[in-house]
């Protein structure tokens, strides 16, 4: 039986485990979340309420948020390669880095993202400006870390760089990295070339008039 992922292909969270099942052609069944499919949304909200997505269904277990999803994988669908170091001190650096891209980049990015469609009175300007400026933060502190650097750990491509991809993609879209951060801009475009994450971001394409703030004709 082979682990059956619930996911969107225009969502950040499932193209960061999209490029892992990718990066080691992990077998898999892609149940798409979509409008189209009550029946898969139905099941994906009874298995997780909470309803974030993606969810991995691996048997009768459920795993859920897109790090575990890619631990996951490691541990009982491994590939030829290896998103998470042996090394114990070479997995810290690589979760720690997990973490700062979670938590710095794709959060401000989806609080701008959701406040965008929100109705006129429920908006939250001053949150708004607060994610910015984390964004501008977390920016100016990767560029410094990517000095020298051709992965977010280092000399190969790990858990790390799987959600780096998707959410600074989403985020120059959506609060415009500056030019001046060139090690920034410069590890985007090495992301958007790694083949795994490419194929995630080709199957988000189709999707691409549905991002609140404007796609813009690039990338
Ligand atoms: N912490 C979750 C976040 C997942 C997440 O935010 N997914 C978005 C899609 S990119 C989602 O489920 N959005 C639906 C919603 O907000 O209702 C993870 O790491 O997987």
């Amino acid at each position: 039986m082979k682990p059956v992922l619930y996911a969107h292909p225009f969502s950040s969270y499932c193209q960061k485990a999209l490029t892992a099942l990718y990066e080691n052609g992990t077998d898999f069944e892609y149940r798409m979340l979509d409008h189209a499919q009550p029946e898969t949304l139905a099941d994906f909200e009874a298995r997780w309420p909470i309803k974030r997505f993606p969810i991995l269904v691996d048997g009768d277990r459920t795993i859920v948020e897109a790090t575990i999803v890619i631990e996951y994988l490691g541990l009982r669908y491994p590939g030829p390669v290896k998103l998470i170091p042996d090394d114990p001190d070479a997995a810290i650096e690589v979760r720690m880095l997990d973490r700062f891209f979670d938590n710095y980049i794709s959060t401000p990015q989806q609080k701008i993202v959701f406040d965008a469609i929100r109705s006129e009175p429920d908006r939250d300007p001053y949150g708004v400006e607060e994610a910015r400026r984390m964004l501008e933060r977390a920016y100016a502190w990767l560029d410094r870390h990517m000095e020298g650097r051709e992965w977010a750990a280092g000399e190969v491509f790990t858990l790390a760089d799987c959600g780096a991809g998707p959410f600074l993609f989403y985020a120059d879209w959506t609060h415009a990295i500056d030019p001046g951060f060139r090690n920034v801009h410069a590890y985007r475009r090495r992301l958007l070339e790694r083949s795994a994450f490419a194929r995630a971001v080709d199957e988000g394409r189709p999707y691409r008039k549905f991002f609140p703030l404007g796609a813009p004709d690039r990338d």
